[in-house]
């Protein structure tokens, strides 16, 4: 039975199958995350990094945040689905579905992000849960989450998601100001390390990890000679539509795209790219 909200507009009534089984549901509600292996095939997630790594739009939009050691972690953030390979991901069925059947609902794409952690200078991100900030932006429900997706291999080296198993049970802590950055706070986090067990998050490029913004999440420096770039979507769900306008948007109906939409906007935009960055140097 599909597990997709009614109103969920589907491009060429995409016939919706529910990927996530019983038990990854089940998994999710217990841990507060679920790991999906291979969620992009290696040729899409081959593309992703080829789009990602020439466009310099993306770069240049791209911002640093210091963490507790003056080490920056660099990100760029986009509220708008447009017409490129991140917003495809973003709108796929293959991410919607689950992010519907795991929240239980409707879900509307409230943010998506890139993250790059550059070898030896990618800064640390500190213990935080989602809704430590998305709380403030008039949402009343945790209901809300974020599905990673790795770009390159995430390792303990290169300074992979660590989560604590879990601790999205506690429910949303303080948050406070450490670095530039905005932490959970120190004495709840000092317990929940020795009540949860803490779990880092390897993953191959094209695996994601989907997780509650109630889960207590960091990420450590990179210090290897590896980059650490990842894909994250984030998504709100209807019934949890924000009663006060913030950073992030408001409900609005998804419109879901086919898987193979995927690859096809990412050559698209790829060759886009070449041709303009052709021109431009002269090529
Ligand atoms: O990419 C990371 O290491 C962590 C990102 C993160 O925690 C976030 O975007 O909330």
């Amino acid at each position: 039975m599909p597990l997709l909200h009614p109103a969920v507009k589907c491009e060429e009534s995409i016939k919706m199958t529910v990927e996530c089984t019983a038990e990854d549901i089940e998994r999710f509600h217990r841990d507060g995350f679920l790991v999906v292996r291979n969620l992009l095939s290696s040729s899409e997630i081959r593309l992703l990094g080829d789009v990602a790594r020439t466009d310099r739009e993306l770069a240049e939009s791209a911002h640093s945040r210091l963490d507790a050691s003056g080490q920056s972690t660099t990100l760029a953030v986009r509220n708008d689905l447009t017409d490129d390979v991140y917003s495809t991901i973003a709108r796929s069925q293959r991410v919607v579905e689950r992010m519907t059947a795991l929240l239980g609902g409707e879900v509307y794409h409230y943010h998506h992000k890139l993250i790059f952690k550059e070898p030896r200078v990618g800064g640390a991100w500190e213990w935080h849960q989602d809704y430590g900030y998305w709380y403030h932006n008039g949402c009343l429900l945790p209901d809300m989450g974020s599905c990673m997706i790795a770009i390159d291999r995430a390792t303990e080296e290169n300074g992979c998601l660590q989560v604590l198993r879990s601790s999205h049970l506690m429910g949303r802590i303080e948050h406070g100001k450490t670095g530039d950055q905005t932490g959970a706070d120190l004495e709840r986090v000092a317990v929940a390390l020795d009540r949860f067990e803490l779990v880092h998050v390897t993953l191959d490029p094209g695996d994601s990890v989907i997780f509650h913004a109630n889960l207590l999440h960091r990420s450590d420096q990179n210090r290897s000679d590896q980059a650490r770039w990842a894909l994250i979507c984030c998504y709100n769900t209807r019934r949890n539509d924000p009663y006060k306008e913030s950073r992030h948007p408001g409900y609005s109906p998804l419109n879901v795209a086919r898987d193979d939409q995927i690859v096809e906007m990412g050559q698209r935009q790829l060759a886009a790219m070449q041709a303009r960055q052709g021109v431009a140097s002269g090529d």
